[in-house]
């Protein structure tokens, strides 16, 4: 599609570093694995912030090796490469920055529409009264034997221009920007707000300051009743989503008062 090609994306770019180093592929299996090879290839190495976006991809992947489905010519499917260094405790920080550079670009662009985040990695906004999911991160990284991540993976797709009937089966209900607003919206536009957005937030991250309190004005999920099934035990645990750490963990009161801190998981708002 020529929106997303280099040319029409650099023309609008305004990150001074992210995305400067652009490819565009109109199929590829998943952009994920794609830059995980060039990151760790041995011919000239991607500088950081080096975006990696595909028209289509043939194996796109949520977590858990969950499919991550859409049609050429509807969606963002991008990854980015960031090399932090940060400390390993650290590494949500980018899923939670990337979430709230996507909700802001979203707002941005669909000033009329909710936007929210369901904690962990689902970018949401209301349609019709209920809360969809218009998007979701996957983020892969590495630590290295000083408990650092010398290179992260931040995956991103969010549904843009898929109609109704283009929308996968999904667990949590899918949407569109275009499904929401009844508006189709720029893709390169939405991309370009994005990227801007968090080049700004993964700044003030570097600088060691968590995106917690932002982030957290952001999640829909405070406050509600939740099933939570924990990932790693396979745990589910009932109660009310009470709050956040400076990690991005949640904390699920269960009925006895108990607070239980929960890094990876899977939230059902009941
Ligand atoms: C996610 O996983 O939400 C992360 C999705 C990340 C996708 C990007 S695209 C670019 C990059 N390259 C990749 O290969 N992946 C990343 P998770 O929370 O596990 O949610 C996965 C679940 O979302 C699936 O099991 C479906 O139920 C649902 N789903 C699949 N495709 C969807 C879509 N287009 N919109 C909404 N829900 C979807």
């Amino acid at each position: 599609m020529q929106d997303l090609q280099e040319t029409a994306v650099q023309s609008i770019l305004i990150t001074r570093w992210l995305g400067r180093n652009y490819h565009y592929l109109a199929s590829t299996g998943s952009t994920n694995d794609l830059l995980k090879q060039m990151a760790a290839g041995d011919g000239r190495q991607p500088p950081t912030g080096t975006v990696l976006l595909a028209d289509y991809q043939s194996q796109g992947r949520g977590r858990l090796q969950r499919r991550w489905e859409a049609p050429p010519g509807t969606a963002l499917l991008f990854s980015v490469l960031l090399r932090s260094g940060w400390p390993a405790a650290q590494a949500n920080w980018l899923t939670m920055i990337a979430s709230l550079a996507a909700a802001q670009a979203i707002s941005a662009l669909c000033p009329a529409l909710a936007v929210g985040i369901k904690w962990p990695n689902d970018v949401m906004v209301q349609q019709a009264g209920t809360w969809c999911k218009v998007g979701g991160l996957l983020l892969e990284s590495e630590v290295d034997g000083n408990g650092r991540i010398p290179t992260a993976i931040l995956g991103i797709g969010l549904n843009v221009n898929m109609t109704t009937a283009q929308l996968p089966q999904a667990a949590t209900p899918p949407t569109s920007l275009l499904a929401a607003t009844g508006q189709p919206v720029s893709r390169r536009a939405l991309l370009a707000a994005l990227l801007a957005e968090l080049e700004t937030l993964y700044e003030t991250a570097d600088s060691g300051q968590s995106p917690q309190q932002v982030w957290q004005k952001q999640l829909i999920t405070l406050g509600q009743q939740v099933k939570m099934t924990e990932v790693g035990n396979g745990r589910t645990l009932h109660g009310t989503a009470s709050g956040t750490n400076l990690w991005g963990h949640l904390q699920v009161t269960d009925a006895s008062g108990q607070v239980h801190t929960v890094t990876a998981g899977d939230v059902t708002l009941r």
